[in-house]
């Protein structure tokens, strides 16, 4: 039979009884008991087709009752929801409650409402992005931009009903929204009747869990490799910097699915249809102009680590359809991120929002070859679905790559002769996890970090180095010259990362 959970927790009084049931415990199977706090214990209606459970339950319930005569009354609403209103008794009576959005929160996010009531939400998208408010019944607001309001019909309310945001990431960073049954309804109000007097709200409830279960991986490094020989890979090489100092570009975000294997794919969220966006290149003192176009479906935005200016105005989330014209002066030399900062900024950044901005230092030496590495994570959920929330809450990411695709470079080497002076420059776009760039068979004379040389044509006393360490949003580069023919692994060397995608190689031919 069901799983029915009638536990009684009676206010001190006894006169407010509440039942709670289990999560999940829903279906059209669940036996629906209601016995009034007058002692009538027949129960009121009963759901067909689970008439054994009902009479289970009844006479667990009567059990119950018989070995503790004083015991309060059980008010039990197995686990109904606002679909089950037949299996209530309606009051007549209308609970109608505001509820707004505050950061990544609703408030209130705890509703009480008695059971039989119906429940009628003015769902307003006060916050500062995109956001929906969606039932487990199936009501739902669809997407609303800022401003916007929708009223919500829940219907007659027969047990707890759980609400959150649809949109990736946002549940999970706590837009979750209780509606808790109240166990007695007044039943006095006269039909029809509408008022907010019932409705209890708070802010301080924590709300439910719905997070998903963090699940193995979806894709096998040997189907990322597979998939990654059938594509063209993305050019690691960086051109020098052009001589203009005033520097336009259009950043068009647009969302689409893409295969990570033939298999499987996700969706991703990008800047000018890739992941990494454009990488940019410029000189201390150039300007760069940037024109943002929001061709998505939900609210993005865009911060540049290279400019020096308030957040305020150009890192604001536009919605779909409309521009942000950003503006920084480069002051400074580096290898700057860029990324979209639309909470939650770890979803819009796993879904492939990032990029990187190079300034040149002025005393940045000549090479051969030029290469940039961006290194990211993917949290690889469902097919077709945007990163996997529970994954990257957990900073455990099922697939890492260097520009966007695990092991293209590992399934299409990058060719280069022995003796060639060789700079890579690599960001850590993150989200979240460090990168310790190592390429097998070479040391480096120069390493670059955040600003400054760690060292340059060598260290003191003779010493060269193996890593460049980054954090997220972290970059640099390194110089190596590979001194013979072969196949030169690059990596990150947090080697279960690698060995999830974050690997390619150098194949050194004389
Ligand atoms: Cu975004």
């Amino acid at each position: 039979m069901a799983d029915l959970n009638l536990s009684a927790s009676p206010s001190p009084g006894g006169k407010n009884p509440k039942a709670s049931a289990p999560k999940g415990a829903a279906s059209k199977e669940t036996p629906k008991l209601r016995m009034s706090p007058a002692g009538d214990h027949s129960p009121v209606s009963r759901t067909a087709g689970a008439i054994i459970g009902v009479v289970s339950v009844v006479a667990l319930a009567l059990a119950i009752f018989l070995s503790n005569p004083t015991a309060p009354t059980t008010q039990g609403t197995g686990a109904g929801t606002g679909t089950t209103a037949s299996s209530v008794t309606p009051t007549g009576h209308t609970t109608r409650v505001s509820v707004g959005v505050e950061g990544m929160a609703f408030t209130p996010n705890h509703i009480e409402v008695p059971v039989g009531d119906r429940l009628i939400i003015d769902f307003t998208n006060s916050g500062d992005q995109r956001h929906d408010l969606v039932f487990e019944t199936g009501v739902t607001s669809g997407s609303l931009a800022t401003g916007e309001t929708k009223e919500l019909d829940l219907g007659v309310i027969s047990g707890d009903v759980e609400g959150w945001c649809s949109l990736p990431g946002h549940r999970e960073m706590g837009m979750t929204l209780h509606v808790q049954a109240t166990g007695v309804s007044s039943g006095t109000s006269s039909s029809g009747a509408s008022s907010s007097a019932g409705a209890s709200a708070s802010g301080g409830h924590a709300g439910h869990d719905h997070g998903q279960d963090a699940a193995a991986g979806p894709a096998t490094p040997t189907e990322l490799t597979d998939y990654a020989a059938t594509i063209t890979p993305r050019d690691p090489v960086l051109p020098p910097a052009t001589s203009e100092t005033e520097r336009h570009y259009t950043f068009t975000v647009t969302e689409q699915t893409v295969n990570v294997t033939s298999s499987l794919t996700r969706q991703t969220w990008t800047f000018n249809g890739d992941a990494p966006g454009p990488i940019l290149r410029g000189h201390i003192g150039d300007t760069f102009h940037i024109t943002l176009v929001n061709n998505g479906t939900m609210s993005h935005s865009l911060d540049f680590h290279a400019g020096l200016v308030s957040p305020d105005q150009v890192m604001r989330s536009i919605e779909p359809g409309q521009t942000l014209e950003y503006t920084f002066v480069a002051k400074n030399a580096g290898i700057w991120l860029y990324h979209c900062s639309t909470a939650p900024m770890s979803m819009h950044i796993a879904n492939g929002m990032f990029g990187a901005v190079i300034i040149d230092p002025t005393d940045l030496g000549t090479v051969d070859r030029e290469y940039v590495m961006v290194a990211s994570e993917l949290y690889l959920g469902a097919d077709g679905q945007s990163a996997d929330a529970s994954l990257l809450s957990a900073l455990a990411p099922n697939a890492m790559a260097f520009n966007g695709v695990p092991f293209q470079y590992k399934a299409h080497p990058i060719q280069i002769k022995t003796n060639e002076r060789v700079r890579v420059w690599v960001m850590d776009a993150g989200p979240n996890l460090a990168t310790t760039f190592h390429v097998v068979g070479t040391q480096f004379d120069t390493v670059w970090r955040e600003g400054a040389y760690v060292i340059r044509g060598g260290g003191s006393g003779g010493g060269w180095g193996q890593v460049l360490t980054l954090g997220a949003a972290e970059g640099g580069f390194v110089e190596f010259t590979p001194l013979e023919a072969g196949h030169y692994s690059f990596v990150n060397h947090a080697l279960s990362l690698a060995e999830k995608g974050q690997v390619g190689v150098f194949e050194v031919s004389d």
